[in-house]
């Protein structure tokens, strides 16, 4: 199977419930040639609960209104894929390519979903034949550290640790100077989702950032904000400011496959404007995927 039929296997495993729950019920109406009122008004319902967000429906109800206007018949499916493609292509992702040693950051708040993402990045970068160095940054809670820890087993990457309680800055400093020293392309960094106030949270990732920046200057080259899907558009407003307090880069949007809401991905490019790296569709080590438009698309639209 070549790589793009895989993506698109597995963006549709994980729009799995986004397509039973809303889209199922919209396939009769995408199939339509000509739409009344009425069947115009379920179809709107129905993109809204995928959440799809106000303005991207809004669009696509302006342009199927515009072109039954033309009296011929109209492709209702054909043209919700081209809006969603033209929303979705705006903001791409610049791939990972290893380049000298590259620090990546995973931030976001508790039980988003960023041990897990980083487990399975690991596991992607190192599937492509490249070394990871991974650093336990989240030492609040013993068990975040012996998670990680598996996860680096399981992906056969090393883990490097400092004991609980230590200071995240110092095992990040420790990680960055060991990668440098032995040219390991990747070092990927957990980091704790939750401090006593947001401010702390916010200090802490500033001093992560100052110490790998003694050691590597341009690090961290990418800030992952990890994002769960389950939340829908109810996250925005933590994750803008999580942007503008860790300068994230980059979003990755986890659970998926736990959401009937996949069209959340639409409202949270338009309102964050970073581009989405990758989206987790499980808990196996291969379920995260590289963001993919076209794939994700006609994952949601094959129904
Ligand atoms: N179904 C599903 N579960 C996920 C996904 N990503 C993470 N999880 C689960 O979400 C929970 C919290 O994940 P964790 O990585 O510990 O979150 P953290 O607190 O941000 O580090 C765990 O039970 C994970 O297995 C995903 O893409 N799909
Ligand atoms: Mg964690």
């Amino acid at each position: 199977m070549g790589l793009l039929g895989g993506l698109f296997d597995k963006f549709k495993q994980g729009l799995k419930r986004t397509q039973t729950l809303v889209l199922a019920p919209m396939g009769r109406l995408l199939g339509l040639r000509r739409l009344d009122e009425a069947q115009l008004e379920e179809l709107e319902d129905l993109l809204l609960q995928a959440d799809l967000g106000v303005k991207a429906v809004n669009q696509l109800m302006v342009r199927l209104r515009a072109e039954l206007k033309g009296g011929s018949d109209i492709d209702p499916k054909g043209i919700l894929r081209e809006e969603l493609l033209r929303l979705l292509r705006q903001t791409p992702a610049a791939p990972f390519v290893a380049q000298g040693t590259q620090v990546v950051l995973l931030v976001g708040v508790n039980g988003v979903g960023k041990t897990t993402t980083l487990g399975k990045l690991a596991a992607h970068l190192k599937t492509r034949g490249e070394e990871v160095l991974v650093v336990a940054g989240d030492t609040f809670r013993a068990a975040a550290i012996d998670q990680l820890e598996r996860w680096g087993e399981r992906a056969g990457v090393p883990v490097i640790r400092n004991q609980m309680g230590g200071d995240p800055a110092a095992i990040a400093f420790d990680g960055a100077t060991s990668a440098k020293a032995k040219g390991t392309p990747w070092v990927l960094i957990d980091t704790a989702g939750r401090l006593h106030t947001k401010d702390h949270l916010m200090k802490e990732l500033d001093k992560i950032r100052r110490s790998l920046q003694k050691v590597i200057p341009e690090a961290p080259h990418r800030v992952l904000l990890v994002l769960d899907a389950t939340t829908g558009q109810n996250g925005l407003q933590q994750a803008e400011a999580f942007i503008r307090a860790a300068g994230a880069t980059d979003l990755v949007l986890t659970k998926l496959d736990g959401s009937a809401k996949g069209g959340v991905v639409v409202p949270i490019l338009e309102h964050l404007k970073l581009p989405i790296a990758f989206v987790g569709v499980g808990e196996g080590l291969d379920d995260l995927v590289p963001f993919d438009p076209e794939a994700f698309v006609d994952g949601l639209l094959d129904v």
